[in-house]
């Protein structure tokens, strides 16, 4: 088998690749470790930016996209039972945000995909990369059994935070930047009605809570958590209970509670991998970086890197410039590291921290009571949610 472009995982960054090469003649093929229902059954992101929902209409998947996403001008801040709403569309002068689930993106760009029939192999064991610094770049793989291999041009390694891609460059040719932090997010997913029409994020003495959606009746609810907490020791009761402890009263009398679907912890951690190209091979997405949650930023800036990447990748054939691939690295790692700051200064200001001295709570308070009394802070803070352009 031969390719222009192996595509190593089939999440949101290989799937909007794979896509926006095609839609440029640019052949491309996917290898995803696990089966197609199990990657759409990953509850994760559920905003995207503007920028974001541009590149999927560009890549044919905006349709329902657009039909079903919700609209959000705005979101909240709360802290100390206080409540400060960002106002995102005034704020940056008309921009919002689209509350839509990764479940949904990666479904439709899975089955715009399958439509124009271009190859995707599922349950691929014991991918390995080969030579991708030299010549002859080769992908291989198992599959019931057999032994196969892909020759290509390029290897795109798009294949998360726990992906063969970036393990395979040696040690010392890729730098590591991180921060573990020591809790992690309790999610629940429920077909509740939203305690609020906009997303709600809390900062409280017992913990981060968020208040987010899929659907006017469907709700994702999140609290922080212990990194040891096992999510089966948690009832949905105990986590009603805790979720309303950590809101402001008027946010907690409109919290309806109902049976969860979906029960998972999320740990946060802050990385980054520099560079992001080693000869042919490619990182894009959480491959490259993790960051927490608290910023709504990982499947934004997964879209941004491909944006940059297919960009490079059909300058390549179609105008035979390696200038686009040359400075790929450098483009995509100054949007990354805005988006790290950020979505750091969300998690530090809003979350609980062990051994945090009475100075510490303090200064997120000040934090807060800054934002509340400066248009410029605001501002500042819209323009990062919205979205830094690319
Ligand atoms: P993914 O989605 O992890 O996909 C990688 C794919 O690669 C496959 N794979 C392999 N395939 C072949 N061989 C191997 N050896 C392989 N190893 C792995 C995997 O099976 C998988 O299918 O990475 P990608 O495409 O880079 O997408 C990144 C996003 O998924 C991630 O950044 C976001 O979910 C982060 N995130 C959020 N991002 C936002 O922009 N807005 C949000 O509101 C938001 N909320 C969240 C989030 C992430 C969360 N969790 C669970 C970490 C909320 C949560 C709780
Ligand atoms: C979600 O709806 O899952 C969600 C929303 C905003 C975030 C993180 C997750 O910042």
């Amino acid at each position: 088998m031969r390719t222009q472009v192996a595509i190593i995982g089939a999440g949101p960054a290989g799937l909007l690749l794979g896509q926006l090469l095609h839609k440029a003649g640019v052949d491309n093929v996917i290898l995803e470790r696990k089966y197609r229902d199990y990657v759409l059954s990953r509850i994760r992101a559920g905003v995207l930016e503007q920028g974001t929902v541009d590149l999927l209409t560009k890549a044919g998947v905006g349709a329902r996209l657009c039909a079903e996403g919700l609209s959000h001008e705005g979101f909240a801040l709360g802290f100390a039972n206080r409540r400060l709403r960002i106002d995102l569309k005034g704020l940056t002068g008309g921009k919002i945000v689209t509350v839509y689930g990764q479940t949904e993106v990666t479904r439709d760009l899975m089955d715009a995909r399958a439509a124009v029939g271009l190859t995707t192999i599922y349950e691929a064991d014991d991918v390995t990369l080969h030579d991708f610094d030299g010549v002859n770049p080769r992908v291989s793989w198992r599959k019931d059994g057999a032994s196969r291999e892909l020759a290509c041009d390029f290897i795109a390694g798009c294949d998360g935070f726990h992906g063969v891609s970036r393990t395979s460059i040696p040690a010392g040719a890729i730098e590591m930047f991180e921060r573990v932090y020591p809790f992690g997010w309790l999610g629940v997913l429920a077909d509740v009605p939203p305690c609020s029409h906009e997303l709600i994020y809390a900062g409280h003495d017992r913990g981060f809570a968020l208040c987010s959606m899929r659907s006017a009746i469907r709700s994702r609810y999140y609290i922080q958590c212990p990194l040891d907490a096992n999510p089966a020791t948690w009832s949905d009761q105990m986590f009603w209970d805790e979720l309303r402890r950590r809101l402001d009263p008027e946010a907690a009398s409109h919290v309806v509670t109902g049976p969860s679907i979906e029960k998972s912890i999320a740990p946060l951690r802050s990385f980054v991998a520099e560079p992001l190209r080693f000869g042919k091979l490619f990182l894009a997405g959480d491959a490259a970086h993790i960051v927490p949650p608290t910023g709504a930023k990982g499947l934004n800036l997964a879209a941004s890197d491909v944006h940059y990447l297919s960009e490079a990748l059909i300058e390549h054939y179609g105008e035979k410039s390696d200038a686009g691939i040359d400075g790929y690295s450098a483009k995509a790692l100054d949007r990354i590291w805005k988006s790290e700051r950020f979505s750091w200064a969300m998690t530090s200001m809003l979350h609980r921290f062990d051994r945090q001295n009475s100075f510490e709570r303090r200064m997120q308070e000040a934090e807060f009571l800054y934002l509340e009394g400066s248009i410029a802070a605001r501002t500042g803070l819209a323009e990062n949610y919205v979205g830094l352009p690319f």
